[in-house]
């Protein structure tokens, strides 16, 4: 199968490389993509180097599937036009996530409304990703009334710029800023733009994004999205209120049945998840599970991801896989 990557240059796009090549997705030709500065540039994958082209030469060369992580703007103007060619996008940036003609797909969640003319996919926000996953098994089980999210997030989140701007500070070199604040011994309270509501962009996907993934838009939601100076991944701290009384242990049960949930829960032996460990993993990492003990019927837990993994790059080849499997590219 033909493949093109959409931004291929950059550090979600890289690593959606990494993970086609990892889960040894049915590549017969990579078609790695960037913008007109990058033209030419060779990008290896699996042992063979591939030329960067731009996304018109792209559409030229017909490949069956997109997966594209190269901000909004490129995503608006191009997935339209590789789409029309009969090319399937997975579109990881947020430019159509809301759309209402267009799915919005976590797999372990609603990969099932899937359907063979759906030819742009969107992936959702990182942090909305490992939150539905974890959110869903206990929906269906005990019906969720609300929840209250706060975020502990990559730098990685951000990109390139800002990795560079955290390994700057600790190194106590001067360069680019791609924060309004130091970030390194800092947390900032502040992911993407506010918006007139007092939330910013990040917050307001959280909440809009689980009821469209869930498809629920019972389910209340709030969020604070933080920023902290750690590379491995996302960290979350959520509180769910459910309509219907739980029992630990079975939740527990739940989480692990759930498919790429791993629970790490032993506090005995001081085991929780950390983004140390989730660094390069596929899984959403689960634990300190336990009962809100001010409230009935609620459940607090902590989830960790890397966000550049299943928050972005091995869910939109999981979307790939699954629309290999069924037959609908
Ligand atoms: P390039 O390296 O040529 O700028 P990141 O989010 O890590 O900054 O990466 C953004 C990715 O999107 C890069 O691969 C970048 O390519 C790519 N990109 C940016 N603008 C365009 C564009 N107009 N067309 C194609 N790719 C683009
Ligand atoms: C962050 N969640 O950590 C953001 C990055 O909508 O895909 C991903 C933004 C998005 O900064």
């Amino acid at each position: 199968m033909k493949v093109a990557v959409v931004g291929a240059t950059g550090l979600v796009g890289s690593e959606m490389l990494k993970v086609l090549a990892e889960r040894n997705f049915p590549v017969s030709e990579l078609i790695p993509v960037a913008s007109e500065k990058s033209k030419g540039k060779e990008i290896e994958f699996k042992g063979k180097k591939y030329k960067v082209v731009t996304p018109d030469e792209a559409i030229l060369l017909k490949p069956q599937v997109a997966l594209f992580s190269a901000g909004g703007g490129t995503s608006t103007t191009y997935a339209p036009k590789f789409a029309e060619a009969g090319i399937t996008v997975i579109d990881n940036s947020s430019a159509w996530r809301m759309d209402p003609t267009k799915k919005l797909v976590v797999p372990e969640v609603n990969a099932e409304d899937l359907t063979v003319s759906d030819k742009i996919i969107a992936n959702p926000n990182c942090s909305t990703i490992q939150m539905v996953v974890v959110l869903k098994p206990l929906h269906e089980k005990y019906r969720i009334k609300r929840v209250v999210v706060s975020t502990y997030q990559s730098v990685t989140g951000t990109g390139v710029k800002a990795v560079q701007q955290l390994n700057d500070e600790r190194a106590g070199r001067s360069g680019e800023k791609a924060y309004p604040y130091p970030i390194d011994l800092n947390v900032i309270p502040q992911i993407d733009v506010f918006q007139e509501n007092g939330y910013t962009k990040e917050e307001m996907k959280m909440i809009k994004e689980t009821n469209k993934i869930m498809g629920d838009d019972s389910i209340k939601v709030t969020a604070t999205t933080v920023r902290i100076p750690v590379i491995g991944g996302h960290s979350e701290a959520v509180n769910i209120a459910f309509e219907n009384e739980f029992d630990l242990q079975e939740v527990r049960e739940l989480l692990a049945a759930q498919e790429g949930i791993v629970i790490v829960d032993d506090p005995a032996n001081l085991k929780y998840p950390m983004p140390k460990d989730a660094h390069g993993k596929d899984e959403v990492f689960v634990g300190r599970i336990r009962r809100d003990e001010s409230q009935d019927k609620t459940l607090n837990l902590w989830i960790v991801a890397d966000n550049l993994r299943k928050g972005a790059a091995t869910n939109a080849v999981q979307i790939a896989e699954y629309l290999v499997e069924k037959n609908l590219l």
